[in-house]
């Protein structure tokens, strides 16, 4: 597989601009995917945010199983960190949110109390691209307020967003650490859609999610690209992707595969929940 390095100019400034932001910041929330929470987990943001009161959002839970939300909530309960599972562009997702933010702010706003201030509480809302960062924030201000898109890389620069009188949220840019060291966590966040895929081969990654999905969700899978049965090979990405071509009627004129074209619908209905709503990672196999 290719080596997946990607790291923008715009990353490098944010997170320059995000040091000196810091002291202004009482509460940092940091949004990861349900299907890989540990692939979308930023080791910079450790030192970054050492001193700071940090929460975690396990969002887009509805594109995974209730079954990995629940352990993955329990997974990062016994590390200690303050986690809610959230689906962003849900009803529910307002009330519980605020709530949950100005209560791990609460040590803060204690502090102003008791020397007769009545303090905002400002956080900041950070994560790697596409994890649904500014979809969050738009719900929180029940209108939109900050660009959002199916893609990664739409939020540009900071913006801070008033959610109440005592709230203040600040949109960022996602981020993504210097080099993706981690090929497992590569691709997981190359199939969540975190990676631009104009910086990808669509093909290798759209085949690798294939040979994946077979593995973990065979039935499903089936479903969706019928003739994906008959492939032999099941390792080969090139065969994966001739049998979803088999399945959707992708074949050109002088019967060749349109294997891109199978690759770029492979991941677009992963992304969005239609082939299976699963879990990449779970959190035994960490312990094991
Ligand atoms: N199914 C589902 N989709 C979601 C959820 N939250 C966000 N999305 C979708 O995810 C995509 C990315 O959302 P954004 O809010 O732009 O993500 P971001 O983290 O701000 O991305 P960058 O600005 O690129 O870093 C959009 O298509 C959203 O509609 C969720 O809980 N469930
Ligand atoms: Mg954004």
């Amino acid at each position: 597989m290719q080596t997946i390095n990607w790291y923008p100019g715009h990353m490098t400034k944010a997170k320059r601009e995000l040091s000196e932001d810091l002291k202004l910041i009482d509460v940092v929330v940091e949004i990861v995917d349900a299907r890989a929470p540990l692939a979308c987990r930023n080791p910079d943001f450790e030192e970054l945010f050492k001193n700071k009161i940090r929460v975690m959002l396990l969002n887009k839970c509805d594109l995974s199983s209730p079954q990995a939300n629940r352990e993955w909530i329990r997974y990062f309960q016994k590390q200690g960190v303050s986690v809610m599972e959230l689906v962003s562009i849900g009803s529910g997702a307002k009330k519980n949110a605020v709530s949950f933010i100005e209560k791990a702010g609460e040590p803060v706003l204690k502090r102003y109390r008791e020397k007769g201030v009545s303090k905002t509480l400002r956080a900041i809302v950070v994560g790697i691209p596409n994890v649904g960062k500014s979809t969050f924030i738009n719900k929180l201000a029940g209108m939109t307020r900050a660009q959002v898109g199916d893609r990664p890389g739409v939020t540009r620069g900071k913006q801070w967003v008033k959610i109440s009188p005592y709230l203040e949220l600040m949109d960022t840019p996602g981020l993504l650490w210097a080099k993706l060291d981690d090929q497992d966590s590569a691709k997981h966040i190359a199939y969540i859609g975190s990676i631009r895929d104009d910086i990808l081969n669509v093909e290798e990654i759209a085949g690798m999610l294939l040979c994946d999905l077979d593995r973990i969700c065979p039935d499903e899978l089936a479903k969706r690209y019928p003739k994906l049965a008959a492939v032999e090979d099941r390792s080969s990405l090139e065969a994966m992707l001739e049998g979803v071509c088999r399945s959707r009627g992708f074949i050109l004129s002088g019967g060749v595969f349109d294997t891109e074209r199978a690759a770029r619908i492979v991941l677009d209905e992963f992304r969005a929940g239609k082939i299976v709503k699963i879990a990449l990672e779970r959190p035994e196999a960490e312990n094991e």
